[in-house]
């Protein structure tokens, strides 16, 4: 195996247990429009971008809508997500995680973030990481969702770092799926049955040290 220089790490369900938050927001947006929405459908929904989220949820429900109406639809979803995030706190970084950065920092592996979410600067700030990391891709800065790869592929080029030399650690299939189709090496947080296609899986990042990383990849 060859070294690993960086990590790329999603964010929502991994770093932070955001995903309840937006599952939350999107349930009261879909029982606004009588659409039947379950945690089982939310699945479908984590890693992909906000917009994309919304059309899924549409189309669950059969609803066609012109695009003031989605937009104002994706606002409401947004303003709810940020009312329930306002008491995000260092305390709510998933455990692990802190001192997984802090080695890595430590070892001169670069860091790097690859969400879809567009809130990331303002989580990041609120659990008092920001500036652990050495990139920051995320919603606002590509253009195709996952599964496409570019959010990775971009946090790699502004690394410098190809991506046979990158882990990325991802809760989402979307992610997983954007992390192999770049080239990259994958960790999967999670269900070992739902995230099958990464290179490892293990259940969170507890006790996640660069040695167990190297070593779940051998
Ligand atoms: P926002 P990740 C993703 O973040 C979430 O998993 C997904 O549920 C959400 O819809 C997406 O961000 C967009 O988020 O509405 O905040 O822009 O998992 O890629 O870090
Ligand atoms: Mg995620």
């Amino acid at each position: 195996m060859t070294e690993i220089k960086a990590c790329l790490f999603d964010m929502d369900g991994v770093i932070v247990d955001t995903a309840r938050f937006h599952f939350k927001a999107w349930h009261r947006l879909a029982d606004s429009l009588g659409i039947q929405f379950t945690e089982e459908d939310n699945e479908q929904l984590k890693g992909v971008s906000r917009v994309d989220s919304l059309e899924k949820i549409l189309s669950w429900g059969n609803l066609m809508l012109n695009n003031t109406k989605k937009i104002e639809l994706m606002d409401l979803k947004n303003k709810w997500y940020l009312e329930y995030v306002e008491e995000v706190n260092p305390s709510d970084m998933l455990p692990g995680v802190y001192e997984f950065l802090k080695e890595l920092k430590a070892a001169g592996i670069r860091i790097g973030l690859g969400s879809s979410s567009k809130n990331s600067i303002l989580i990041l700030e609120k659990l008092g990481i920001y500036d652990l990391f050495d990139t920051i891709m995320d919603g606002n800065k590509i253009h195709m969702s996952k599964p496409h790869p570019e959010v990775f592929e971009r946090g790699a080029a502004e690394l410098g770092i190809p991506p046979e030399q990158i882990v990325v650690f991802e809760d989402a299939i979307s992610g997983v799926d954007a992390a192999l189709s770049g080239g990259f090496y994958c960790i999967g947080i999670g269900d070992s049955s739902v995230l099958s296609k990464a290179h490892a899986v293990v259940p969170d990042m507890k006790s996640m040290t660069i040695a167990k990383m190297v070593d779940l990849l051998h």
